[in-house]
């Protein structure tokens, strides 16, 4: 094997919030790798605007910066569990991984899913004990708790030998003596350039590059991001296109880039351990590889997940649309999706019977809420269905995606942790006691049980646990699975919410309005406290027989309503209801509005 000597990829990992973001800003900094505007903004990796907004980050993306005589490509994942998938493809880009742990946290639960996928690709760590400037930093602890969790995740020898650097990513320095905290980042890129395995590659091989991301852009189309593992790709260059069902095409490369700091600078060719994004594969997908033509080799695929989750998306149908955005029309929302599906691969979008909604597929529930959160933004008023799995037909019977399940959690919640998953049907396969206080829970559950299970996790966990599933192919239809117990408040009239109205309506259950809140017949205004339906009139006035009592409206004696985020309402609604969502407000209403028309369907069911 040769190396390429003047290379060096690497991906930093760590639970969310860690200071991955920061750590990469102050590398670009220290490198000189700014423009002055790029200088002026923090975290400039998070570039979408819900990342920055919700202050993590949700795609991995690549940036690479010169050391010296080295090019260091670095690889910024995301932190957060539901973008896991994202750093498992990050990781086979790269020859070793940072791994940054919150001095005064420690590690948590992502830090062991990300630390797990590292050991078993077998690659290299560096320790970065981030935050030290954190006046709660307990440094020696966390190394040491650090070190637990390499024994507990079975790491061998060779593994556990790691270097230790101490960091304030925020103040921009890294430091291998913990009380040295004078420099800046060189001892970092030291670190990299002495412990990082430079690529290796067989020399006089044919050509090899696996595609590991995707991306989108407006003038080329779908640009694919490979990592050369032998040989060299050329621009121009016809290659052999093994595709993931084994057949094999031909194509040309029509643009090769290459990344310095934020920028994607076109290139003439790549050599083996470039991160290079080419273009002229309309619809190449991620784990396929650019080959010799002459003696074409696939690599090892990368897995990828199907979609298994689809959410109606249509026009806002309801009495109120029009009122709050501003693109309304089918038209305008089929050729967002279309745009989406471009940059997006991860989707796909189906006709329904209605001309005015769209089945859209996806891997999971942020991921379409992650979408529709940005549509709203761009001002699109939308009807959300329920999240449902993707059935398949086999043998003429229904089947339905199972998800293999893999939690983490403290011993205490194994209880707790069991009866959740158990009452959505899913069945334990393995559980495991580390004897450090966690135990490792795998199950085997219908995905449709998953759906809205994240929240009801966090509590059964108070928050400690960690959840990962992966697609685990198709079986035989479940049966029901109850997801909700209570039934639901549905206002039967248009109007204004009144304080009276609602003071009365307080006792059959939980409000999700408050007083002078406009409302539509169909529309849901609470959870009941029992299980079924009830049409509520929340608009009524007080009988003006208490002289007193008439002029207020008994607003300030009612609690305040339960307002749901659009991922919680998601995860709340039933299959004969729907989240309307527009730019200012997520309203949760029934399919149907009408009262008669809904008591109706009811009958003949
Ligand atoms: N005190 C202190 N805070 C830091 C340090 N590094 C990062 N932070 C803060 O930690 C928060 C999270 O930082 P990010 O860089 O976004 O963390 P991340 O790991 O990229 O987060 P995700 O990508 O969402 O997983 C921000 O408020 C940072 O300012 C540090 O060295 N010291
Ligand atoms: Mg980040």
């Amino acid at each position: 094997m040769t190396l390429r000597t003047s290379l060096r990829n690497i991906a930093i990992i760590a639970h969310v919030d860690h200071g991955k973001t920061t750590l990469v800003d102050k590398m670009l900094r220290q490198t000189g790798s700014f423009t002055a505007h790029e200088e002026l903004t923090d975290r400039v990796m998070d570039s979408g605007d819900l990342e920055r907004e919700k202050g993590i980050t949700i795609l991995a993306k690549n940036t690479a910066v010169k050391w010296h005589d080295l090019t260091i490509n670095i690889i910024d994942t995301p932190g957060h569990a539901d973008f896991g998938g994202e750093v498992e493809r990050g990781l086979a880009m790269v020859d070793a991984v940072i791994l940054l742990v919150d001095a005064a946290e420690g590690p948590l639960p992502q830090t062991r899913f990300v630390l797990r996928k590292t050991l078993e690709k077998r690659l290299p760590v560096v320790l970065v004990i981030n935050k030290v400037d954190r006046p709660d930093a307990r440094i020696k602890e966390v190394v040491e708790e650090v070190e637990n969790l390499f024994l507990d995740l079975d790491a061998d020898e060779h593994q556990i030998s790691f270097p230790i650097l101490y960091a304030s990513a925020r103040q921009g320095w890294a430091s291998l003596d913990v009380n040295d905290t004078s420099g800046d980042l060189t001892p970092l890129f030291q670190t990299i350039a002495d412990y990082v395995p430079a690529p290796e590659y067989e020399e006089g091989h044919g050509l090899q590059a696996l595609v590991c991301n995707l991306d989108a852009s407006p003038y080329l189309g779908r640009l694919a991001l490979c990592r050369v593992i032998n040989g060299t790709l050329e621009r121009g260059q016809r290659v052999a296109w093994c595709r993931i069902d084994g057949s094999i095409e031909h194509a040309k490369i029509t643009e090769l880039f290459i990344t310095e700091a934020l920028e994607r600078i076109p290139a003439q060719s790549a050599g083996p351990g470039d991160i290079v994004a080419v273009a002229g594969f309309e619809d190449i997908t991620i784990g396929e590889t650019l080959a010799d033509p002459e003696n074409p080799i696939a690599l090892e695929p990368l897995h990828v997940d199907e979609p298994s989750l689809s959410m109606t998306i249509g026009i806002n149908t309801s009495p109120l649309a029009g009122t709050e955005g501003k693109l309304l029309t089918a038209r305008m929302v089929k050729d967002r999706l279309d745009r989406e599906l471009v940059g997006n691969v991860a989707l796909r979008v189906l006709n329904t019977e209605r001309p005015d909604a769209w089945e859209v597929q996806g891997r999971g529930e942020l991921q379409l809420a992650v979408l529709i959160e940005t549509m709203r933004r761009e001002g699109f008023e939308l009807t959300v269905g329920k999240p449902q799995v993707v059935t398949r037909t086999v043998d003429g019977k229904v089947h339905e995606p199972v998800e293999h399940v893999t939690i983490d959690v403290p011993e205490e919640f194994v209880g707790n942790v069991t009866t959740l998953l158990a009452t959505r049907k899913g069945t334990m396969t393995d559980m495991v006691n580390h004897g450090t206080g966690w135990v490792r829970l795998e199950w085997r559950i219908p995905a449709r049980g998953l759906v809205g299970i994240r929240t009801e996790f966090m509590t059964e966990t108070r928050g400690g646990g960690i959840m990962h599933s992966n697609f685990d192919g198709y079986a035989p239809w479940f049966g029901d699975i109850r997801l909700r117990q209570n039934g639901v408040l549905v206002a039967d009239r248009r109007g204004d919410t009144t304080g009276n109205a609602l003071l009365d309506l307080e006792q059959r259950g939980t409000l999700f309005v408050g007083p002078g809140v406009e409302v539509y017949e169909g529309m849901i205004v609470g959870e009941n406290a029992r299980s079924d339906e009830m049409n509520v009139n929340p608009t009524k006035e007080k009988k003006l027989t208490n002289m007193r009592a008439s002029g207020s409206d008994n607003t300030e004696r009612i609690a305040p309503p339960t307002i749901f985020s659009l991922e919680q309402a998601l995860e709340f609604i039933a299959d004969d209801e729907a989240v309307e969502v527009t730019p200012q407000s997520v309203r949760l209403r029934k399919a149907v509005l009408d009262v008669a028309a809904r008591h109706r369907l009811h009958k003949k069911k």
